[in-house]
């Protein structure tokens, strides 16, 4: 099998779910890091229009939006299947990736995530107040339909880990180094279950900022 590159600026979570979908494929990747000021540079836009990431490169096929990559990855990386056969389970599995990208990373994750966390290691910049109480109505309303949508189930598509908690685990990790997971996250207790079993898997452990950042340094 041949390598999988992934272009992604250390830390990016949409970046982290692709590379912890690798880790549990057991597939031999690795990271072509992308520095935040080169996102709009022609080389990287060459490989991604929109000036984001993460891009996945496999054998001169260069692929981006992560849904599109983990769903591919899936498909060339069948084992262990990361998607439900059964078509409920799967269907809530694509919604459920869905909210992750059109509600809790839209005017949630990268408006608290970023002012909190991003924006101050990053680019050294100052939380803007405002704009973090002025998404937490939509947050609230995210986290709870994410606890409910979860339910008393292990997963979010059912008993099995699916392709719709590796896109939602690393948001949420993110989340509770801010100072509204109090507020957002910790009183689901589901949600702070399933996010502990999601960091503790070896795909998580092996994907940290702190370990992507090494890997950037050493590439
Ligand atoms: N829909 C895209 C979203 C990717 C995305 O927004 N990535 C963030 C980093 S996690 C990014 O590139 N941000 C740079 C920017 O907004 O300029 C996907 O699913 O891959």
């Amino acid at each position: 099998m041949s390598e999988f590159i992934v272009h992604a600026i250390p830390g990016s979570p949409f970046g982290r779910a692709v590379l912890t979908a690798l880790e549990e494929k057991g597939a031999s990747w690795r990271l072509s890091p992308v520095a935040p000021g080169a996102l709009r540079s022609p080389e990287h836009l060459a490989r991604h229009p929109f000036g984001r990431v993460p891009v996945l490169e496999h054998s001169g096929f260069l692929l981006y939006e992560t849904q599109a990559i983990l769903r591919y990855l899936d498909r060339v990386l069948p084992n262990p299947a990361l998607t439900p056969a059964e078509p409920k389970r799967a269907a809530r599995m694509d919604q459920v990736m869905n909210v992750n990208d059109w509600y809790l990373f839209q005017g949630v994750a990268n408006v608290i995530v970023f002012n909190r966390v991003i924006g101050p290691r990053v680019m050294g910049l100052t939380p803007d107040e405002a704009a973090i109480e002025a998404a937490m109505p939509k947050a609230r309303a995210v986290f709870e339909e994410l606890a409910r949508l979860l339910g008393g189930q292990p997963f979010f598509a059912g008993e099995t880990i699916s392709l719709a908690d590796f896109i939602v685990a690393p948001q949420l990790a993110f989340f509770t180094q801010t100072p509204e997971w109090p507020a957002l996250g910790a009183p689901h207790k589901n949600l702070v279950a399933w996010l502990a079993r999601m960091e503790a898997r070896p795909s998580f452990k092996a994907t940290t900022w702190e370990r992507v950042s090494e890997m950037a340094q050493a590439a």
